[in-house]
C-alpha cells in the first residue's frame, strides 16, 4: 500500500514523504523536497558582502545560522578574524535564535501530536486566553474544520497524553511559549537589528556597538527565557517522554552522526567551541574534513554531475530529470550517510567527555527516562538533545554577555581581495550548516551551502542508499497505514525546513 503523507504541516517549506506499507510496517520512504530556489545562482557574480545578507533569505527561522556560516567563510576567504567583542556579538545573536528556535519546535511545530488539544473542551477555569482556545476548540470539534486563526483540527488519529492537567497545562505553555520566542527574538534584535534577516551581522563582527544598557537589557531578556526553559519547557518534554515511552525506540536513523560545532569561545572561528565539531562513526568520534563532503544527485532534479565536492558545486535544475523524486541534492561524509542536529551536536559531546555540563544533562535526563546514551537516536531523543541545547546555550549566553568590553570595537574595517576562498561552518539549530564562497575579481565566483535539512531529509544516493529521515522512517510499525501517525512524529522529531533544504 502506498501512502503519501504531504503535504506535510507544522514544519517549514514544501515535504512530502512517500511510504509504502506492509503488514502495517512502513517498508520504504521517499523525502521528497517540492521547490526549487536557486540562492547559490543568485549569488554568483554579486558583492561578496552581499552574501551574509541574501544567504538569510533562504530562511526566516535560521536566518542567523546563515548570517554566521557566511561570515566564518568570507573571514577566511578576506584572511581576517573578528575582535573579541565582534565574535561575542555573534555567539549572543545565534544563540538566542537557537533559543528561540527550540521552543517554536517543541511547542507549536510537536508538542500537538501528543498533548490532547481536545482536553481543553472541559476547561472550566477563567485563564482568558484558555478560554478563548476552549472556545476555539469546541467549534472546530463542532464543525470538523480548523478554525480560522487556530490550526488545532483535525487532527491526526491516534492516542495522545491522558491526563487532563498536564494537556491543559502544557497548552498555556503553548501559549506562553510564543511569547519567549519573541523576547528571544528582542534579544537577537538587540545586537543584530532586527528578526528575522539581521543588519547588523558582517564578517569581522556586528556593526552594533554594545552599551551597557544593550548588556542588560540582552540578559533581562535571556534570563526570563531560560527560567521557562528550565521551568516549564524540560517538566512538558519529561511528561511527553513519561508519556510516550516506545518513542525512544522508534525513528532511529541508520548511519552516523555529524556536529560543526557551535558558538567559539575565542575570536577564531575555527577555536574550540562551546559544542565541539566531529562525526560520530560506530560510537567514535573522529574530526570532520569538509573535503570528504560530496552531494549526489542521482536522484535530485539537477543535471549537474554527481559526487562533486563542496567547492566544485554546481546547481542546474532538470525538472523533468528521470528517475529523480526531489529538488533536494543527497549530500555524504566520504560516501556515509548521516543524520545532523540535536542528537549528533549532543553526542559528539557526550562520547568526548569535554562537556562537563553537557555529560551531566545526559545522564540525568537518561537515567530519568531509564534510557541509555544509543537511545538519543530516537524521536524522544531528539526532543532531549534540543531541551539539553538549549539549557546548555542560555546559561553560555548569560556567561558571554559579561564577557563583553563595551569600550572595545565590535567590527573590523573590511577590504574586499580580488580573491580567496573560505568554508564556514556553523551549528543552526537543526544540525551542520556549511558555506563555501570562492572570490574573483572582487566579486562571488561560487558560493555553496550544504544545510542540515538537506542532510536529513536527502534522498538516496548514487548508490541507493537512503537519507537519514528515510532510514529513520522504514521499518516502522504504524497501527493505521492511512494515517501513520507514527511517521508523522519522526518527520516532526526532525524538524526539517524545507525552505533551507531546497535553497
Ligand atoms: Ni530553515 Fe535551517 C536550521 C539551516 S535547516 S531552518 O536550523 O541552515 O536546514
Amino acid at each position: 500500500m502506498k501512502i503519501e503523507l504531504g503535504p506535510l504541516s507544522r514544519i517549514e517549506g514544501h515535504l512530502n514523504v512517500k511510504t509504502t506499507v506492509t503488514d502495517n510496517v512502513v517498508v520504504d520512504a521517499q523525502c521528497v523536497g517540492e521547490m526549487f530556489r536557486g540562492f547559490e545562482v543568485i549569488l554568483r557574480g554579486r558583492d561578496p558582502l552581499d552574501a551574509q545578507q541574501i544567504t538569510q533569505r533562504i530562511c526566516g527561522v535560521c536566518p542567523y545560522a546563515h548570517a554566521i556560516a557566511s561570515s566564518y567563510a568570507q573571514e577566511i576567504a578576506y584572511g581576517i578574524t573578528a575582535p573579541a567583542n565582534g565574535r561575542i556579538l555573534h555567539n549572543l545573536i545565534q544563540g538566542a535564535n537557537h533559543l528561540f528556535d527550540y521552543l517554536l519546535h517543541f511547542y507549536q511545530l510537536s508538542a500537538l501530536d501528543f498533548v490532547d488539544i481536545t482536553a481543553i473542551a472541559n476547561y472550566k477555569g477563567s485563564d482568558p486566553e484558555l478560554v478563548q482556545v476552549r472556545d476555539w476548540v469546541k467549534a472546530e470539534l463542532a464543525s470538523k474544520k480548523a478554525f480560522p486563526g487556530a490550526p488545532f483540527l483535525p487532527r491526526l488519529e491516534g492516542q495522545y497524553l491522558k491526563d487532563d492537567d498536564l494537556n491543559i497545562g502544557a497548552l498555556k505553555h503553548y501559549i506562553e511559549a510564543m511569547e519567549m520566542q519573541k523576547k528571544a527574538n528582542r534579544a537577537s534584535a538587540i545586537f543584530g537589528g532586527k528578526f528575522p534577516h539581521a543588519t547588523g551581522i558582517f564578517p569581522g563582527g556586528c556593526t552594533q556597538k554594545p552599551t551597557i544598557d544593550h548588556i542588560s537589557a540582552y540578559q533581562a531578556l535571556i534570563e526570563e527565557v531560560r527560567d521557562f526553559i528550565q521551568q516549564k519547557y524540560i517538566p512538558d518534554l519529561l511528561a511527553v517522554a513519561h508519556g510516550f515511552p516506545d518513542y525512544w525506540h522508534i525513528g532511529q536513523s541508520r548511519g552516523g552522526f555529524m556536529s560543526f560545532g557551535l558558538l567559539p569561545f575565542t575570536p577564531a572561528s575555527d577555536s574550540r567551541r562551546l559544542f565541539a565539531s566531529g562525526l560520530v562513526l560506530d560510537g567514535q568520534v573522529q574530526p570532520v574534513d569538509f573535503d570528504l563532503i560530496t552531494e549526489d544527485i542521482k536522484y535530485a532534479r539537477y543535471s549537474s554531475a554527481s559526487g562533486l565536492k563542496v567547492n566544485e558545486g554546481e546547481l542546474t535544475p532538470a525538472p523533468e530529470k528521470n528517475g529523480a523524486y526531489t529538488w533536494i541534492k543527497a549530500p555524504r561524509y566520504n560516501g556515509q550517510m548521516v543524520e545532523v542536529g540535536p542528537t549528533a551536536r549532543i553526542l559528539v559531546d557526550y562520547l568526548q567527555g569535554n562537556n562537563p555540563q553537557v555529560t551531566t544533562l545526559v545522564d540525568r535526563f537518561a537515567g530519568m527516562a531509564g534510557i541509555r546514551a544509543e537511545e538519543l537516536n530516537s524521536v524522544l531523543g531528539r526532543h532531549l538533545c534540543r531541551a539539553i541545547s538549549a539549557v546548555v546555550i542560555a546559561d553560555f549566553l548569560l556567561a558571554e554577555t559579561e564577557r563583553i568590553d563595551p569600550g572595545a570595537p565590535a567590527a573590523l574595517e573590511l577590504e574586499i581581495p580580488a580573491t580567496g576562498e573560505g568554508f564556514g561552518a556553523t551549528e543552526a539549530s537543526r544540525g551542520a550548516l556549511l558555506h563555501y564562497i570562492r572570490l574573483q575579481n572582487h566579486k562571488i565566483e561560487k558560493y555553496e551551502c550544504v544545510v542540515p535539512t538537506t542532510w536529513n531529509c536527502s534522498p538516496r544516493d548514487d548508490k541507493g542508499n537512503p537519507g537519514a529521515m528515510e532510514s529513520a522512517l522504514i521499518g516502522t510499525k504504524v497501527a493505521n497505514p492511512a494515517v501513520q501517525i507514527e511517521s508523522v512524529r519522526i518527520v516532526h522529531s526532525f524538524d526539517p525546513c524545507l525552505a533551507c533544504a531546497v535553497h
